[in-house]
């Protein structure tokens, strides 16, 4: 039975600046859905198991430094070093709910100068997600939130240029929501959103490909 076959995992990824709260409200979600008896997982990017995730982490420490270009293709080959695994999660009916993905990777690159399109085309032929959330907040507010770390990007002038790439990024399709509500209002609108996406899944949808 074809639509049968079509059953399968929702591809849920939260993206929004430095402190917007996507790691909180990853954790919520996956709770969430575990308490629907939903087969689901967390996934982050960059994945800094890997051995190109390890390069990443190193970097964004600054212990180690790296052409912008060159550190692009590096995160996006993280992204692909999980994209098989990815792909065989969703047929198997695991929903993923993934903390940064490709836009990560396209909004921080630009914002430091690197023209879009050139930005976006290692991201070419990666699954593309089901749902995007945008955790909206204004940089000046995230930036109050418990202080930036000493990690690359975590300023505020960068984070103002990153906002900016993100709203030319963003399409018709993805949702925002105003991520400096308290994180249970946050977290009530996320839930709704994704429910909706998790049982248009279930009930058979074609996975696609990014940017094709
Ligand atoms: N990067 C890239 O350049 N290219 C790529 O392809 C990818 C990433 C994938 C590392 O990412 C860096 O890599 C990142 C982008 C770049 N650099 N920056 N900036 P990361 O995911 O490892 O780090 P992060 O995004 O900076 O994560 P984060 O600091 O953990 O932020 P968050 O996940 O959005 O927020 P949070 O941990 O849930 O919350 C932060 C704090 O705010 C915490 O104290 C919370 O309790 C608090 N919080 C959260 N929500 C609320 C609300 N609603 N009210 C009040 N307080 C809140």
């Amino acid at each position: 039975n074809n639509h049968k076959s079509d059953s399968r995992g929702a591809l849920i990824v939260l993206e929004g600046l430095d402190r917007s709260g996507k790691t909180s409200q990853s954790s919520r979600l996956l709770s969430y859905l575990e308490g629907l008896s939903h087969s689901v997982e967390s996934w982050r990017f960059p994945d800094r198991n890997t051995g190109v995730g390890q390069m990443i982490s190193s970097y964004l420490a600054n212990e180690s430094q790296l052409d912008d270009h060159t550190i692009h293709l590096l995160f996006s080959a993280n992204r692909w070093e999980k994209r098989s695994l990815m792909e065989s999660k969703l047929r198997s009916g695991t929903t993923l709910i993934v903390d940064r993905y490709s836009f990560s990777g396209v909004a921080f690159s630009s914002a430091k100068g690197l023209d879009i399109e050139w930005c976006k085309a290692p991201e070419i032929g990666l699954l593309a997600p089901d749902l995007v959330l945008y955790l909206d907040i204004p940089p000046e507010k995230a930036a109050e939130r418990g202080g930036y770390g000493g990690e690359r990007y975590e300023q505020l002038e960068f984070q103002r240029k990153v906002a900016h790439s993100y709203q030319i990024l963003r399409d018709a399709s993805w949702k925002t929501v105003d991520a400096g509500l308290p994180l249970d209002d946050v977290e009530k609108q996320l839930r709704e959103m994704v429910l909706d996406c998790v049982t248009t899944c279930q009930k058979g949808k074609v996975l696609s490909k990014l940017w094709s």
